[in-house]
């Protein structure tokens, strides 16, 4: 399915709106990592968006190390960016806060 990809000043505002997420190098996506108090914390939130992820059939990639959990966000159908990642981050960082997560890798 085609979906259009975000440009221009709708994707800047967005962007702005969304602190932490960084610019992919080589690619057209978002990243952002967070920290939780443990494993049982991380794996908790990630249980809640991947519950919403399969709900909006939008889905993340991701990677967790025990507290750690690395995150990108990019449309393979639009070949980068679209509001699908801009909404899925906004549920992200909704229930990071919710886990206690943190921004940050190390
Ligand atoms: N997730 C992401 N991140 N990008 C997509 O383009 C995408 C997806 N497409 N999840 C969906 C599934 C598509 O493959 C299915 C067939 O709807």
């Amino acid at each position: 399915m085609a979906i259009a990809r975000l440009e221009g000043a709708a994707r800047a505002a967005a962007l702005q709106s969304l602190p932490g997420w960084q610019p992919v190098e080589g690619r057209d996506a978002i990243a952002k990592t967070f920290r939780f108090a443990d494993f049982n914390a991380a794996f908790g939130f990630m249980t809640r968006v991947a519950l919403m992820a399969e709900k909006l059939d939008h889905h993340p990639e991701w990677f967790n190390v025990y507290n750690r959990v690395e995150i990108t966000l990019t449309t393979h159908d639009a070949g980068g960016l679209s509001e699908r990642d801009i909404a899925l981050a906004r549920f992200i960082e909704g229930a990071a806060s919710v886990f206690g997560g943190k921004a940050g890798g190390e």
